[in-house]
């Protein structure tokens, strides 16, 4: 899973991405072809708590990589088109807007809701072109005895649909579709379709403001530049540092749980003496393509997955007690795993 750190030229993207642990010169103007990835771990205070209980050998978090992309200037899809084929190609974003004094870029003072819309709109105005290329393409198509022009007429209807939703700027964000045509979709990567954070970069001495709800997806407010001098620190300091601040954590430590959840994935863990493991998964994955995550062999040969739910075991305080006070709960291939579900497959091969 991989999610793009996108925003107008100077936001704070490259800051950003440095407190995120990526390693990147101080390149005020990188090419667009450089496009370095960091892989985080996703702090998840449950597994931490399961790594307590068993002492593994080995313990493995979920980890989602973010990419540090160049700057989208306004009128990009005018005037650099290859800025946003990037953009596509992750699974969600990260935008960062400016709401820092500093004004390293001239861009005059932050106004992170306009920002915000200029990048909306250059995102749908990009979709707009795919769509209308594809068009004409296919009625050209049409006009042509080919065989399969059922599947040119469904295409081109489902285009036609969505065409008013980019013209009227409403995004395909949250479009409800069958199947088949989701499939057909996700094939154009259309970057209004793209779940996104918006992380609100601000002056150190507002990382403590309340989100503004710029839109309606969730929203980080923190402040790059501590977030990077945070992260430099030894980890011992950086507690220490974080607690005289009164701050349970650092700010892009919600940030990497809030990208994660927005690729609509969740986690379910594996626990054991040699590991203690989360998993990815997309959010509505049935028990088998759990089992598959974890192995191909555990998926053909899937008999039951063995349930713990993680707030049952937490209320239960350790697998002895809660084994006590629960019957074993078995559940067979189509079980929809939860978010937080402590697996155990039982399969055969
Ligand atoms: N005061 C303040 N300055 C910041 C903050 N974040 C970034 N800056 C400054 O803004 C400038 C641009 O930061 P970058 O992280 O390079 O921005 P960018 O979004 O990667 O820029 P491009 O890649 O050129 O689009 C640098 O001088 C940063 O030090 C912040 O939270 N507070
Ligand atoms: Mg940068």
């Amino acid at each position: 899973m991989r999610v793009g750190l996108v925003g107008l030229p100077g936001s704070g993207k490259t800051t950003l991405f440095r407190a995120l642990g990526g390693e990147r010169e101080k390149v005020p103007h990188a090419p667009s072809d450089e496009r370095p990835l960091v892989s985080v771990e996703v702090p998840d205070p449950r597994l931490e708590w399961l790594r307590d209980l068993w002492q593994p050998k080995k313990f493995t978090p979920a980890r989602v990589e973010f990419q540090d992309l160049p700057g989208i200037p306004e009128k990009a899809v005018r005037g650099k088109p290859e800025l946003l084929a990037a953009v596509r190609e992750c699974d969600a974003l990260a935008v960062v807007l400016r709401d820092f004094a500093a004004d390293p870029y001239g861009q005059g003072p932050p106004a992170p809701a306009r920002d915000l819309e200029i990048l909306r709109s250059e995102f749908l105005l990009g979709d707009l072109a795919v769509v209308e290329g594809r068009l004409e393409r296919l009625q050209a198509k049409l006009r042509k005895p080919t065989p399969d022009k059922a599947a040119e007429e469904r295409e081109r209807e489902l285009l036609e649909r969505i065409r008013p939703l980019l013209e009227e700027g409403t995004g395909l964000q949250d479009l409800e579709l069958a199947p088949e045509d989701r499939r057909l979709l996700a094939g154009f990567r259309f970057l209004s379709a793209h779940p996104w954070v918006v992380v609100r970069n601000v002056d150190e001495e507002r990382a403590g403001e309340p989100p503004e709800a710029l839109s309606e997806a969730p929203e980080i407010v923190l402040a790059a530049t501590a977030e990077e001098e945070v992260a430099g620190l030894d980890p011992g300091d950086r507690a220490e540092f974080l607690a005289a601040f009164g701050i349970a954590e650092p700010a892009r430590a919600s940030l990497v749980r809030a990208a994660y959840a927005a690729c609509r994935v969740h986690s379910f863990f594996t626990a054991g003496d040699d590991e203690v493991r989360a998993w990815t998964i997309p959010v509505g994955a049935n028990a088998v393509e759990a089992a598959g995550r974890i192995h191909s062999d555990l998926a053909r040969g899937f008999i039951r997955a063995e349930v713990v739910p993680f707030e049952e075991l937490r209320a239960a305080g350790d697998l002895r007690r809660y084994k006590a006070e629960h019957p074993v709960r078995l559940e067979g291939r189509d079980y929809v795993v939860q978010d937080g579900d402590i697996l155990e497959i039982r399969f055969s091969v």
